[in-house]
């Protein structure tokens, strides 16, 4: 393989069964039965389509986008149907991204349960450190969230997440340069990120069904199969030499605002109309700059001058911040009830600055 001046490291991490392990950890008595996440179209009582399996209910068949009836049919009467939590499963997210964030010199979020890191720096290029990142990266995520992720280590996305994918579940799967070639070879060549089946058919009249057939398909072929653009790609990534960069810098700043209520007060709506105008200017600012927050932080002044405190991983919409504020201010005033507020704040940190998916509204919003 003919690689870059620098050897880039990247891991590419995929949440195994992602919406079915949120709604287990949720609930740990489902974790031994079937258990399907489902988008109800609610046309009738059991019109919709999969969108997540554990691994047991997958065991019989089931997977994401087939229709709930045909998994009920599959399914034996102990399975277990639940309706999609996005919300939650998007709260999640924002939290495993936070923590991921940490562990990169650059972080791209591919969708909601999915993200490539840029490690280089971190190991300083070596596969070994690499390694042992991602072991603890992956303890990390068991031990303050409980969930499992598969993880693909490689000098670039493609093969990383390649990787990831034969991993699968729970895996950790390290691919070093000199290794390239022959883990690409005897792979599927559907399972190529930019082929479909279409093309994946297309590729089989031409006798392509491994990766390596398709590192070894002359260009011109391929360019009359699949248009010059997409052919240079594709042969680039059957190579294992497609390289992309990863941008996404995880910054430090903060940007925050408090300020002091027109007068002391207990009630939460009170509270809301001085602070939203002030979050809708700072989230502003921060948009304009290309940043996304991860983590937003509620600062109260009470009258007696104590100083109060709350975090929260967030999914970065306005909308979402408004309702984690207004939710964090309720459960403060439930639980002090004698509190009066003189100054509200908040402040957002642990910034992504975006680069591949705009958020992950975009994603539910092409996948739902
Ligand atoms: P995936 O990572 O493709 O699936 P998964 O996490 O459920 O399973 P795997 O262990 O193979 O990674 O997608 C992430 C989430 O996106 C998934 O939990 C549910 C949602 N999704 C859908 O709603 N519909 C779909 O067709 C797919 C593929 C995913
Ligand atoms: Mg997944």
């Amino acid at each position: 393989m003919q690689g870059p001046s620098r050897q880039h490291v990247i891991a590419f991490v995929d949440l195994d069964y992602f919406f079915a392990q949120v709604e287990e950890l949720e609930r740990p008595e489902l974790a031994d039965k079937p258990l399907v996440v489902c988008v109800y179209s609610g046309r009738t009582p059991t019109s919709g389509v999969v969108s997540s399996a554990n691994y047991l209910a997958r065991s019989y068949g089931v997977k994401a986008g087939i229709p709930i009836i045909r998994a009920m049919k599959l399914l034996p009467e102990s399975a277990v149907f639940l309706p999609a939590r996005m919300q939650l499963y998007q709260e999640v997210s924002g939290r495993v991204m936070a923590i991921l964030g940490e562990y990169a010199d650059s972080i791209r979020i591919e969708s909601i349960d999915e993200a490539s890191l840029d490690i280089t720096g971190r190991v300083e290029g070596d596969f070994s450190r690499a390694h042992h990142l991602v072991r603890s990266m992956k303890e990390r995520l068991r031990g303050s969230l409980g969930l499992k992720c598969s993880v693909g280590v490689a000098p670039n996305r493609v093969v990383a997440k390649l990787a990831a994918d034969t991993s699968k579940p729970d895996g950790l799967k390290i691919v070093r340069p000199e290794e390239v070639d022959t883990f690409l070879a005897p792979l599927e060549v559907g399972k190529l990120p930019g082929v479909g089946v279409k093309l994946g058919k297309m590729l089989a009249e031409t006798g392509v069904k491994t990766i390596g057939d398709l590192a070894n398909l002359p260009i011109e072929t391929l360019i009359g199969i699949a248009g010059s653009k997409r052919a240079i790609y594709l042969k680039l990534a059957a190579q294992g030499r497609f390289e992309e960069r990863i941008s996404g810098r995880v910054e430090r700043r903060q940007y925050s605002r408090i300020l002091t209520l027109k007068r002391d007060t207990s009630d939460v709506d009170e509270v809301m109309a001085e602070l939203e105008p002030v979050i809708g200017e700072l989230w502003e600012r921060l948009l304009k700059s290309g940043l996304r927050a991860r983590v937003l932080g509620l600062h109260i002044i009470t009258s007696q001058l104590k100083t109060i405190t709350r975090q929260k991983a967030i999914h970065p919409s306005l909308e979402d911040v408004k309702k984690n504020v207004r939710e964090l201010l309720t459960e403060l005033i439930a639980a002090e009830p004698d509190i009066v507020i003189r100054r509200a704040g908040v402040r957002f940190s642990s910034f992504l600055k975006m680069s591949g998916q705009s958020s992950l509204t975009s994603f539910t919003a092409n996948n739902h």
